[in-house]
Formats: structure tokens, C-alpha cells, sequence
């Protein structure tokens, strides 16, 4: 078995350092089979994508499976984002510690983090704790409801940019504004921009980035770290431009 695992410097390093914002392609295992799995690597892989990142709201797939190939396939890095405790593997390179901020579920916030934190202290993989937050998009998303969590309005910039600088001051990583996989409305460029205005810490956006003019207005709002997800599942021949496009950014942490 080939079994590339990235160690040339870290990946919150490799964050930091970027010159150009960055895309993250989000495979849900649930949502690929073998062939179809491939063809998104392959297409990462020529497009030049920063990093994968692996996970699901629920998993009938096994996401060991899923890295394994992926590692198999390409020198990206992969990220687990996990949907639930059991949506860990020692395969990956990283995994976003989320603490979902946004809510008030205390098992989303550290419950869970108490369950895994001595396997992820075993496992050798790089944690990059990252303060999460679901933004309203329109209607129920499938991690608002597992979560029990309420978004926050998309109305409210002014919360969105306390909670962000709350997660900076407890000392998360990354802030992650997520409109929930398969948005119709991505989160909106004036709460991005009120958020990238009050941290310092990298920002990821994802959920509804469609198309080339949503991933666009991200960017110009000050998204740092771009994920894409269901349009790469629909359409893998977008990746290329997809990247072309996030790497004609400049970063500005
Ligand atoms: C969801 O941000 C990710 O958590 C990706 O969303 O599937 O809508 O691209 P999409």
C-alpha cells in the first residue's frame, strides 16, 4: 500500500505562510463511490487544490476508506471535518478541533473534545482547533439540526464578529463561517467582512459556494481559506477554476 502522509511543515504553517488564499475541496464520503472518488482526487490533484478535507453529517461510508484512497492518489493534505466523534482516523494529516461557537450545545462546544482528546493525543494528528459557526442560509441544515445549534441570523454581522473574536481570544486557530453543505444562500459578504475586519486568525469560509461569482464575493469579502463541497460533487471539472481563481488572491492576515 502506498501511504503518503504530509509531513514537509505543518499545515496551520502552511496556512499562515500562503501567500494566495487557498481552497479546500470537502468530500462527504457518503456522496462518492469508487470512480467518482478518483476523478475528484485526480482533478484536485491537476487543479492544484490546498488541501481536502473529509467528513459528513452522517456516514453509512467508511471515512478510513475514503482517506486511504485519497492518500493512495495525492500528496494534498487531508483535514478530517468532523460530523461526529466517529468520524475519526489516525490516516489523515490533521483535523479541525471544531468548537461550534455559534451554538450552546456544551456537547459541540467540549464534550465531545473530552471523549476524543486521548486518542487525538495518540494518533500523531496535527489538531488545528478552529472555532466554528453556522450562519443562517435560508432553511434547516442538515448540521444545524444534528447539532441542535442555532445558526446565527445572516442579519447580524455585529454577533458574527464577537463570536469570531471570542474564539480568537480563547485561543482557537482558524474561525470558520459555514452556511451549511448544499446552502441555497451562502454566507453573506458583509458579515465576512465584518468578521475578517475583527481577527487576526485565518478565516474559512464554506457552504453555498456554488458557482464562480459565489466564490469570488468570498474572497473579495476577506475569506481566507475557500470550501467547496456539493458543486465539485456535481460538476469536478469546475475545480481548475476554482483554484485559478482563489489563487489570484492575495492573503492579508
Ligand atoms: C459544508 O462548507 C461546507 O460544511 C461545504 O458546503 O457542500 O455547500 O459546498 P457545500
Amino acid at each position: 500500500m502506498i501511504y503518503r502522509k504530509v509531513n514537509m511543515q505543518s499545515i496551520y504553517n502552511k496556512i499562515r505562510q500562503s501567500k494566495t488564499k487557498q481552497l479546500a475541496i470537502l468530500i462527504d464520503p457518503d456522496k462518492q463511490n469508487n470512480e467518482s472518488l478518483h476523478e475528484l482526487v485526480h482533478l484536485s490533484e491537476a487543479g492544484k487544490v490546498d488541501f481536502f478535507m473529509v467528513g459528513g453529517s452522517l456516514l453509512h461510508e467508511s471515512i478510513e476508506n475514503v482517506i486511504q484512497i485519497i492518500k493512495e492518489l495525492s500528496n494534498i493534505p487531508v483535514l478530517i471535518f468532523p460530523g461526529s466523534l466517529m468520524q475519526i482516523s489516525s490516516q489523515s494529516d490533521g483535523i479541525l478541533l471544531l468548537s461550534l461557537i455559534s451554538g450552546r450545545n456544551p456537547d459541540f462546544l467540549i464534550g465531545n473534545h473530552v471523549v476524543a482528546a486521548p486518542f487525538l493525543k495518540k494518533s500523531g494528528l496535527e489538531i488545528i482547533s478552529t472555532a466554528y459557526m453556522l450562519i443562517e442560509s435560508g432553511q434547516t441544515t442538515s448540521v444545524e439540526y444534528m447539532s441542535n445549534t442555532k445558526p446565527i441570523p445572516s442579519n447580524k454581522p455585529d454577533i458574527a464578529s464577537s463570536t469570531a473574536l471570542a474564539g480568537e481570544m480563547l485561543g482557537l486557530s482558524l474561525v470558520y463561517l459555514d452556511a451549511g453543505s448544499g446552502a441555497q444562500q451562502s454566507v453573506p459578504s458583509i458579515l465576512i467582512r465584518e468578521v475578517k475586519k475583527t481577527i487576526s486568525i485565518p478565516l474559512i469560509v464554506g457552504g453555498g459556494l456554488h458557482s464562480l461569482d459565489t466564490v469570488r464575493d468570498a474572497c473579495e469579502a476577506g475569506a481566507d481559506i475557500l470550501v467547496v463541497g456539493t458543486a465539485t460533487e456535481h460538476n469536478p471539472d469546475q475545480i481548475k477554476q476554482f483554484a485559478e481563481l482563489v489563487h489570484g488572491f492575495f492573503t492579508n492576515y
